[in-house]
């Protein structure tokens, strides 16, 4: 029987067949969930139906997350469809590109706040909007990065907004435990979507991970999305409020292996 047996997700943040939000939706059907995803805008439809289809989801919603009213329309129609849920998968972050390089202090102050909005009031939003609809015993998830407590090169602005998605996701744990629902953020090691193409510095970072981590691999989609099957599963009862990180280990290390060269 599977983990995620009698139980419903909503994924939001799939854009395409790299994206960490796909590999959780896959992990999620295997384990007999019920799903639903969401993606942000037009453009993205054409590669996300076909994916959602492969899992036999047909629950498939446009929803820009700096738009009250997308959020809106997402909960009223995932309320007439399945009534309640159990899993909400918050796999969403954007920064403008030219904030992604040079001096953290050149953060303008429009490029703060879009980073901020998309990457972390949307987590509170979709919480507060989908508070309502979540059966005791359900469990939030969103992605983070360890840039939030130490500084990546270029991660800049994301950093800072990785930062408050740590605090937001004690803060709604605080809130709803007592109804029974769980919130956790799950740390990634770098892995190459979308939102990681064209980064300057990827490549060499992604290469570094690999070799200054203690298990010496990287992290894919699907090592995210079974540690996602374990924080949307009763497996994780007591867990909430926390970051886990599924890094290969990368953040315990204060200096490479410098025995190994
Ligand atoms: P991705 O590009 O596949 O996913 C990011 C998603 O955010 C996309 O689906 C995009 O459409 C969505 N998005 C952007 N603006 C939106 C808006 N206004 N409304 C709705 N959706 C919007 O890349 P990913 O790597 O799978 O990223 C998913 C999450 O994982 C992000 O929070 C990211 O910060 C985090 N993360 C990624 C890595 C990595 O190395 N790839 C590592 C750690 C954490
Ligand atoms: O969270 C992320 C992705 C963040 C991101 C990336 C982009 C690139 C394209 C947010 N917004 C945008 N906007 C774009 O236009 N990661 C953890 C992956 C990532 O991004 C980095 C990294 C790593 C790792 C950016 C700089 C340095 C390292």
């Amino acid at each position: 029987m599977g983990l995620l047996e009698g139980k419903t997700a909503l994924v939001f943040g799939l854009a395409n067949k790299n994206s960490i939000a796909w590999g959780v939706t896959q992990a999620f059907h295997r384990e007999g969930a019920t799903l639903g995803v969401s993606y942000a805008g037009e453009i993205l439809k054409r590669r996300v139906d076909p994916l959602a289809e492969s899992v036999g989801c047909d629950f498939v919603e446009e929803c820009d997350v700096s738009k009250d009213e997308d959020i809106a329309a997402v909960v009223e129609k995932a309320a007439e469809r399945f009534g309640k849920i159990d899993i909400l998968v918050h796999s969403i972050g954007f920064a403008n590109r030219d904030e992604l390089k040079g001096p953290f202090y050149n953060t303008s102050r429009e490029g703060f706040h879009l980073a901020m909005d998309i990457s972390v009031y949307s987590f509170v939003a979709l919480a507060r909007a989908f508070q309502p609809l979540m059966n005791p015993g359900g469990a939030m998830l969103t992605m983070t990065y360890h840039g939030s407590t130490k500084v990546i090169p270029n991660y800049n602005v994301m950093g800072v907004a990785k930062a408050a998605l740590e605090a937001s996701t004690r803060y709604l744990a605080s809130d709803l435990g007592p109804q029974g629902v769980r919130v956790n953020a799950i740390s990634a090691g770098p892995i190459r979507t979308l939102a990681a193409a064209g980064v300057g510095g990827f490549k060499s970072l992604y290469k570094l991970f690999a070799e200054m981590s203690p298990m010496r691999e990287n992290v894919t989609i699907e090592d995210v999305a079974n540690t996602a099957v374990f924080l949307g599963s009763n497996l994780s009862a007591r867990t909430t409020g926390e970051v886990l990180y599924v890094d290969s280990g990368y953040s315990i290390m204060g200096v490479p292996n410098v025995s190994e060269k």
